[in-house]
């Protein structure tokens, strides 16, 4: 058994815009508690979270990585996490292991894109949120007017709850003894403020502290300020130093005892049973009842084999546990149970309720897996986090002959360890295409690519995954009859088709009456309709949003097979699309872009001739511009090397798919003029 129990565990992700100090800062709190003699550093190369060759060559985290301090009697998860908006799924993904998002700001920066998208999705996903202010031993920094941007942006409830102090040498605490000057602000004024926020949780405790004037204790507080931290409704800001180490150890101190313990924070929304007929479960932190654990990333390393990390939600693992993944059917047995420290493995005995572990070399292990060791629990699953949608694709060739299948299978690994990267197999073209939030997210994936399962590829932009749809309503009638030799085909429709919203898909309709085609020919006619929807009727894509109603037809008792109301099905449905209006639809993006103001000239007007358009543009305190666009992702192949000439090499972007809409009349003529519709099928 580990010496802490669930009480005493803290499990913290550490987010925010890459390079605001997050791995430095979990270097100085693993010195600070002893666990480290000497903090490593980024640019030295020795830290324990950035301990991939490419996090080190290019000093930026690219995944996240889990390291565990003990302090205190506490145990403290701290999950390290890239801060660049391609590696963004990464941050997202540790969300269902933690109980606390701290997002970290760069005092010199102040706010960021990251550091705004962090704060709203740990609060959509009802995480406990604290915020670090880094860096404040920097040069030129203004920390009151920081303060003031959080709290004018993110609420009034975002409070220092301590402040720094002689010149940013050191912090003051204002919660548990507030005394002292800091260097801005008062520390009786913060004090002051943060009760007054935490009183109001309960009404007994507010009457005692604004009525009777009270001083209440560290211990009364302590409930009320665990329900304040879980609705939402405080925000605790501190500041450090990850380079003087100021303020450092008040953050550990603050872990202890102010950050929910896994009996205090919000329960993780997990749901049990399939889509609509699901229902909410609570896991509980209670050592005797079944396993419920969740793996929040897997590894794949060609040595070690995969790794699974995983958060243990109810229930005791120990290495002879056997676990189901998910719904399958065989357990596997643990064996070997870790704890991690960056890259080293520690091996330990038992994993206990809230504890974050992990296990090697089980291949079946995917993110996102729940696992249990009970079949009462086979359909459990948490209920699915929104990640941003990879749209930015290459086209991935071998580089040479007979590579293909460790290509895909090395394909297959990366995918399996991030959630915004996809792979998808295009048949039509017969293209593998890998798809990720930005030029930088693709190219990184090659190189691990290379370096790890030494496979080589060659890489093309890929085919763009236009749609086609309907503009307007119309009818279609086909019959279908064959009547050469041997037994005859017949089969005859007719149905409408009408435009639906975008992303509506596809609906079906049986509208026929009096049996004009009898009932078990209908899902023939439906299965008719979709093979001409995956053909495409204009330039060869998938139709979307199209809603057919069939109403009527003919059949004859002798002739009629399913074979035939497929066909007619699927010409029907062709006439009409002729008379419809149709049209192709290009998938358009959302871009959020960081630049230096003096290339706003220029990156505006390449934006303009990609036909994009800007939605806003915000001042960052550093001086940057941060802009938001929206371009169709056709125009945007190059974009990572345009971007890079016009901004001198110091712009960056993400993209995020966003809809469809009608492609410009110039590009549908010249889609559908390349078409070559399959000519001579039934
Ligand atoms: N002056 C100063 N530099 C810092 C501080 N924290 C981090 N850094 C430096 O900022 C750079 C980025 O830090 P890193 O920890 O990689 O940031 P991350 O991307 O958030 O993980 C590194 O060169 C660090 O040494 C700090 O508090 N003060
Ligand atoms: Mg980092």
């Amino acid at each position: 058994m580990p010496r802490y129990t669930t009480n005493a565990i803290r499990n913290i992700s550490l987010v925010g815009q890459s390079g605001c100090g997050k791995t430095t800062l979990v270097e100085a709190l693993l010195h600070a508690a002893g666990a480290i003699s000497t903090p490593g550093s980024v640019r030295r190369g020795n830290t324990a979270c950035d301990f991939d060759p490419i996090e080190k060559q290019y000093q930026h985290s690219l995944s996240s990585s889990v390291v565990s301090l003990d302090h205190a009697n506490i145990h403290v998860n701290l999950v390290d996490t890239p801060g660049m908006a391609d590696f963004i799924g990464q941050a997202i993904a540790s969300f269902p292991a933690v109980e606390t998002v701290t997002i970290v700001i760069d005092a010199q920066k102040g706010i960021e894109p990251v550091t705004r998208r962090m704060l709203e999705w740990a609060a959509a996903r009802k995480l406990c949120r604290m915020i670090v202010i880094n860096r404040i031993d920097a040069e030129g920094i203004d920390l009151p007017a920081l303060v003031d941007d959080i709290r004018q942006e993110f609420g009034a409830e975002c409070l220092p709850i301590n402040l720094p102090a002689d010149n940013c040498a050191r912090v003051v605490d204002c919660f548990y003894e507030p005394d002292g000057d800091a260097d801005f602000s008062s520390v009786a004024e913060a004090h002051g403020n943060i009760l007054d926020q935490v009183v109001e949780m309960d009404e007994k405790i507010m009457e005692l502290y604004l009525e009777q004037g009270q001083e209440l204790s560290a211990e009364q507080l302590h409930a009320p300020f665990e329900q304040a931290l879980r609705e939402g409704h405080l925000v605790p800001i501190c500041f450090t130093s990850a380079n003087t180490l100021a303020g450092v150890s008040e953050l550990l101190m603050l872990c202890e005892k102010l950050m929910p313990s896994p009996m205090e924070g919000n329960p993780r929304p997990f749901l049990k049973g399939e889509d609509n007929v699901a229902v909410n479960f609570s896991a509980e932190p209670d050592p005797t009842k079944h396993v419920v654990a969740h793996v929040f990333k897997v590894m794949a390393d060609p040595f070690i084999g995969k790794l699974g990390i995983f958060r243990i939600h109810q229930g005791t693992v120990t290495r002879d546990s056997q676990l189901f993944i998910g719904d399958g059917r065989k357990p596997f047995k643990v064996s070997h149970l870790f704890k991690l420290q960056g890259k080293k493995q520690v091996e330990v005995d038992t994993g206990i309720p809230g504890d974050i572990c992990a296990v090697a070399k089980i291949d079946e292990l995917h993110f996102d897996a729940v696992l249990h060791d009970s079949h009462e629990d086979d359909y459990l699953h948490l209920k699915p986090l929104p990640f941003p949608v990879a749209v930015f694709g290459l086209a991935i060739d071998a580089g040479s002959r007979g590579d293909e299948q460790r290509l895909t299978s090395s394909l297959e690994r990366l995918v399996d360890e991030d959630p915004c990267l996809t792979l998808d197999h295009d048949v039509q073209q017969n293209e593998l295409v890998l798809r990720g939030l930005g030029d930088l997210h693709l190219r990184i994936a090659m190189e691990q690519m290379e370096r790890r399962f030494n496979v080589k590829a060659v890489t093309r932009p890929p085919r763009i995954p236009y749609r086609e749809t309907i503009a307007a309503e119309a009818e279609g009638q086909y019959r279908h009859k064959k009547q050469s030799g041997g037994a005859g085909q017949f089969g005859e429709v007719s149905l409408k088709i009408a435009p639906l919203p975008r992303g509506a898909g596809f609906h079906f309709k049986d509208e026929v009456k009096g049996g004009t085609i009898p009932g078990p020919f209908i899902p023939a006619v439906e299965k008719g309709v979709k093979q001409a929807m995956e053909r495409g009727a204009v330039a060869g894509y998938p139709m979307q949003d199209i809603e057919v109603t069939l109403f009527d037809g003919k059949y004859h008792t002798v002739d009629s097979k399913e074979i035939a109301f497929v066909a007619a099905g699927k010409h029907a449905f062709l006439e009409a699309v002729t008379k419809a209006r149709p049209q192709v639809l290009e998938p358009m993006v959302s871009l959020e872009l960081v630049i230096p103001s003096g290339a706003m000239g220029g990156v505006s007007g390449d934006l303009t001739s990609r036909r994009g358009q800007l939605h806003g543009t915000q001042t960052l305190p550093s001086g940057d511009l941060s802009i938001k666009a929206q371009a169709p992702l056709a125009e945007l192949n190059d974009y990572a090397g345009k971007l890079k000439s016009l901004t001198g090499g110091h712009g960056s972007y993400a993209l995020e798919f966003s809809h469809y809409q009608a492609a410009p009349d110039s590009l549908q003529d010249e889609l559908a003029s390349q078409w070559k519709p399959h000519v001579g099928e039934d």
